[in-house]
This record gives C-alpha cells, sequence and structure tokens, in this order.
C-alpha cells in the first residue's frame, strides 16, 4: 500500500491535462468511483489497527493533493466546450444596467419650457458669468439698488464701469434676445442663477429660473393675464384658477406677484397653503418703456409682458417638497422617487 501511495503522489506531481476534458478524466481516474485514490480508502478498512494512523493520514493526504492538483489543472486547462458542460446557463437573460433617471429640477423646468413651446414661444439661452449691463444697467436697476452690492451679487471682476458677475436672474438673456432679434419676440429662458445668500430650507445661492417675454404691439395686461392662466392650468391642472397681487420690480410696470389655487385642499386651506387656499408661483408685469428704449425698442410703438418664476418653487409645489435643499444634495434615495415622474 506504502508503495502505491508514493506512485500516485509522483503521477500526480508529473499529472498534465491541456483540456477541461482531460482534467475530469483525471479526477475519475484517481478520484472517480473506481478511481485510483477511491480503491486505496476501500483497501484502507482492512488493514491492521496499528498501521491504521499512518496510513490513515497519508491517504487523506493524498486525497487533499489529488483534489488540489486537478482544481489546478482545470482552472488552468483551456475550455473545452466538445468535452464539458459549460458552467454558466446563456439562455439566462443578461443584469440589467442600473440606468440613472433625470433630475426633477430638470423635468420641471423642461415642462414649463414645454408648455410655452405649445404657445409659440421660442427657447433662448445665455452666459452664465455675465456683465453688469446685461444684468442690472439695461433691465432699470438704479445705480444704488442693493441688487448691485456685494453682498447679494457674486462679482467676478470689480473696479470698473460694466464689471462682470454671476447673473442673477435670467433677465440678461432677453435683453440679448432684444438686441439682436426683430420683432415681434415670443422667448422663455431657462437656466441657472446665483445669489449671494445663506443656505437654507426656501433659499439656494444657486437655482434655477424660466422667465419669459412677449413683445409685439399692442400687448396688454389682459394679454399677460391670459397667458398665465392658460400656462398654470397646463403646469398644475385644468381646474386652476389664479390670482394677482400688486407688486414691484424694476424691469416691469405694473407689477404682480400670482398666485394659484391650492391643488392640495382646493381653496379650503391646508397646511401646504398655510391656511390661504393659494400657492405664490411667479412675478410678472408689464416691460417698463426704459428696458425697451435700452434696448433699442420704441416704447410708443412697442409693449410687452414678462414673468419670471422659480424651478425648484414649482418643483416643491408639485411635488410637496418642504426643503429646497433636497435639490442639490444628491442623495438617491430623493432622485430615485423622481425616475418615472417624466409625463407633462
Ligand atoms: C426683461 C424685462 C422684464 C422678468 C420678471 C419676475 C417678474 C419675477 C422672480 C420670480 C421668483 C425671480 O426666481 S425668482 O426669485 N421673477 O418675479 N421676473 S418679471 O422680467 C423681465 C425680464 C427681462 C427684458
Amino acid at each position: 500500500m506504502k508503495e502505491a501511495i508514493e506512485q500516485i503522489f509522483k503521477e500526480l506531481e508529473e499529472l498534465k491535462a491541456t483540456t477541461q476534458k482531460e482534467a475530469e478524466e483525471a479526477r475519475v481516474r484517481f478520484l472517480g468511483k473506481k478511481g485510483e485514490i477511491t480503491a486505496l480508502m476501500e483497501q484502507f478498512r482492512t488493514i491492521a489497527p496499528e498501521l491504521k494512523r499512518e496510513y490513515g493520514q497519508k491517504l487523506n493526504e493524498l486525497k487533499k493533493t489529488a483534489l488540489s492538483r486537478i482544481e489546478e489543472l482545470k482552472s488552468s486547462a483551456q475550455a473545452d466546450n466538445a468535452g464539458s458542460t459549460p458552467k454558466e446557463d446563456l439562455t439566462m437573460p443578461g443584469d440589467a444596467f442600473p440606468l440613472g433617471s433625470r433630475h426633477p429640477v430638470s423635468i420641471v423646468r423642461q415642462q414649463i419650457v414645454d408648455i410655452f413651446r405649445k404657445f409659440g414661444y421660442d427657447v433662448a439661452e445665455g452666459p452664465e458669468i455675465e456683465d453688469d449691463y446685461h444684468v442690472f444697467e439695461a433691465l432699470n436697476f438704479p445705480p444704488n439698488h442693493p441688487a448691485r452690492e456685494m453682498q447679494d451679487t457674486f462679482f467676478v471682476s470689480t473696479g470698473h464701469l460694466n464689471p462682470l458677475l454671476l447673473r442673477t436672474h435670467t433677465s440678461s438673456v432677453q435683453v440679448r434676445t432684444m438686441e439682436s432679434q426683430p420683432l415681434p419676440i415670443r422667448v422663455v429662458c431657462p437656466g441657472r442663477v446665483f445669489r449671494n445668500e445663506a443656505i437654507s430650507a426656501r433659499a439656494h445661492c444657486i437655482f434655477h429660473q424660466v422667465e419669459g417675454l412677449y413683445i409685439d404691439e399692442d400687448v396688454t395686461f389682459a394679454d399677460l393675464k391670459q397667458a398665465i392662466l392658460l400656462f398654470a392650468r397646463e403646469m398644475f391642472g385644468p381646474d386652476t384658477e389664479i390670482r394677482m397681487r400688486p407688486s414691484y420690480f424694476p424691469f416691469t410696470e405694473p407689477s404682480a406677484e400670482v398666485d394659484v389655487s391650492c391643488n392640495i385642499c382646493h381653496g379650503k386651506g391646508c397646511n401646504i397653503c398655510k391656511g390661504t387656499g393659494w400657492l405664490e408661483i411667479m412675478g410678472c408685469g408689464m416691460v417698463d418703456p426704459n428696458v425697451l428704449k435700452a434696448s433699442g425698442i420704441d416704447p410708443e410703438k412697442y409693449s410687452g409682458f414678462a414673468f419670471g418664476m422659480g424651478v425648484e418653487r414649482i418643483a416643491m409645489l408639485k411635488w410637496q417638497v418642504n426643503d429646497l435643499r433636497h435639490y442639490f444634495e444628491n442623495d438617491m434615495r430623493f432622485l430615485s422617487e423622481f425616475a418615472t415622474a417624466t409625463e407633462v
């Protein structure tokens, strides 16, 4: 028995297999039901008890060596499909790629833009780094207006007449449209804006706006009101009502804040609308004649309306999100809630 064990150790050392099939044949030869090592194991039962300890250890060692040698051969041998069965089930469907989804702010921005496109508006975009002229001067901001201070606006360059800054609204894009496009103008301008503000549940130093501008002969406040009503009904549902409250902006006169009827309680009063039945969605007004004049448009012949809304604010109302910061934190638990929310 001793010689037989030694002999098999030697053979295992010299064992070669170039294919899976050969490796499997080697396994059968040594460890199969009628294999050489299996036979020795059976023989072991009949040997004298005083030899059992020595031979038992040797046989165990031999079996272990055979198993690891054959495993080694199997993993290094080329796959030979003619003789072996593939481990994988090639008919199984593949693993799905984990696809991302659109950001809720991007979904709402697109919905707003799509509604105005349907009304016949063009879409315009412009630079995020702007000059003082296009953000403030051309929009009738007085020289001492607080928005022009360092506390409110991020300046990129200072110390000259027309400093560069991060735009605080997308109105600069409408100014550039007035400078370069023929009349009439019907345009919406989506984009990112920057304000030097402390971050809280209701404010952020970066957010998104969609602003709109319509200039033609005989554009009136009634046209503005109708455009906003149609927008509100597309965005928040066909039963939505609007109301306007007087307001003030340097670039519009008269100006108004727009509220929509609360689509949660339908006017009864709930904690979303703080018991008022109304939710503020945007500001608007008739373009100030000074703004038209600054861009070379005759205010005697033309008039226009403009409006502006914060995209995060609309998204908060739409999905009842109570903290603006969720939109900037990129927490997958929050973002994946919107994976299927792409319908208008
Ligand atoms: C031109 C002329 C007029 C754009 C307007 C508002 C009213 C407004 C705010 C809503 C919430 C900004 O995001 S927000 O903080 N906007 O209330 N924006 S009218 O008026 C213009 C724009 C361009 C040439």
